[in-house]
């Protein structure tokens, strides 16, 4: 008897272990981006890949030199779109707004010397500024 009930307690105990887990694991994939996330892209020309996880392109600000080519590729379980703009609107004269589905890596954009804002026009606290000199 005492050996069946300890084991069913050992058993519960590691049931509500894995039940917590799981909870604050969730919690930390709805909270705000990870604030660990720091920059995704490296400076210089050539290619860089914008990684977005957690509705966040990884970093808030980025520079960059003229020339380079971006992509972004959305790493999240649902899709974004990439638009020029900021906090969710589209700017007049945007130079890209296209949806990024999961999984996807977006076409390859060539960045001119100035300054891009870059948002999801779904979730409007993806913002990132992308200095290009
Ligand atoms: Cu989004």
């Amino acid at each position: 008897m005492h050996p069946v009930s300890r084991s069913s307690t050992f058993r519960f105990a590691l049931m509500a272990i894995v039940v917590l887990s799981l909870a604050l694991a969730a919690c930390n994939n709805s909270g705000s981006p990870s604030p660990s996330a720091s920059a995704a892209a490296s400076a210089g020309t050539g290619d860089t890949t914008i990684i977005i996880s957690g509705s966040s392109f990884g970093a808030s600000e980025m520079s960059l030199a003229a020339g380079t080519v971006i992509r972004f590729a959305n790493h999240d379980g649902f899709g974004h779109t990439i638009v020029e703009g900021q906090n969710g609107v589209a700017d007049a004269n945007a130079r890209f707004n296209f949806p990024l589905a999961d999984g996807e890596t977006s076409d390859p954009v060539t960045l001119e010397a100035g300054t891009y804002h870059v948002t999801c026009t779904i979730h409007h606290s993806m913002n990132l500024t992308i200095t290009v000199s």
